[in-house]
Order: C-alpha cells, then structure tokens, then sequence
C-alpha cells in the first residue's frame, strides 16, 4: 500500500535495522524500543490487524510467528520468557495498520499490561 509506513520498510524506501527475513516476513528493531530486545516481525504483504491476517492467510501468521520466536532464540531471550504481542485496533494501542508482532525481551515483563 502506498501510504503505508512498514510496507515503505519492506520496500526499502524507510530504513530500518533488519535482523531477519524469511520468504513472507521481515523482522526489524522497534524504533522506540519498550525492553531491550524488541523487534517487530511483520508479513511482507500488507494486512492491516492480525484478525485481518489470520482471515486471509493462516499459514503466512504461522510464519510470523515462527520467525518471532527464531527471533527470540537469536537475541537469546528465548530461555528466560519473551513476550509476542500483537495491538489490535486503536484502543489497544495500535497505531500502525501493518500487522505487526512485537517480541519483547530480555527484562522482566508485567502481567497484566497496561
Ligand atoms: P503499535 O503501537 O502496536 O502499532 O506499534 C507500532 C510500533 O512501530 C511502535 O512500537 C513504534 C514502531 N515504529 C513506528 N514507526 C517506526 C519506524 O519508522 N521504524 C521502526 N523501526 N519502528 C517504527
């Protein structure tokens, strides 16, 4: 999509720090970071909220997810507990219409989120 930030970040018309690829995603560091690893894992196609995504495309969520969690095991946060948040919709706190996971880590997380 055109006016899309994180379809601009696939393309390479925004910068971003990239530390991983697979066919379908990419993963990149957050750039207003919440824990010391926090990188965003996202389809390359362009669905708007996880619901979207797992409506049109159950197996490329399955990679996200996948590709979060090799992200987690190469940050090595993957042992001592890492989270995989997806905010869906506005008053959850998405702000960004690119689904997107964020995997947080390498500090202790609060339960129950803000
Ligand atoms: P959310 O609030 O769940 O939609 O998360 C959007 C995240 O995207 C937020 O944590 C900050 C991050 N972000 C926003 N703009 C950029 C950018 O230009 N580059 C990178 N790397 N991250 C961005």
């Amino acid at each position: 999509m055109a006016d899309c930030l994180f379809c601009k970040i696939v393309s390479g018309d925004v910068p971003s720090k990239v530390v991983r690829e697979s066919a379908g995603t990419l993963a990149f560091r957050d750039i207003n970071p919440q824990a010391p690893t926090h990188v965003l894992v996202i389809p390359k196609a362009h669905h708007a909220t996880v619901g979207d995504l797992a409506a049109a495309d159950a197996e490329l969520l399955a990679e996200v997810l996948r590709e979060a969690h090799r992200v987690a095991v190469d940050e090595g946060v993957a042992e001592a507990g890492y989270r995989i948040v997806f905010n869906t919709g506005a008053q959850a706190g998405q702000t960004v219409f690119h689904v997107h996971a964020h995997v947080l880590g390498g500090r202790g997380l609060n339960w129950p989120p803000g």
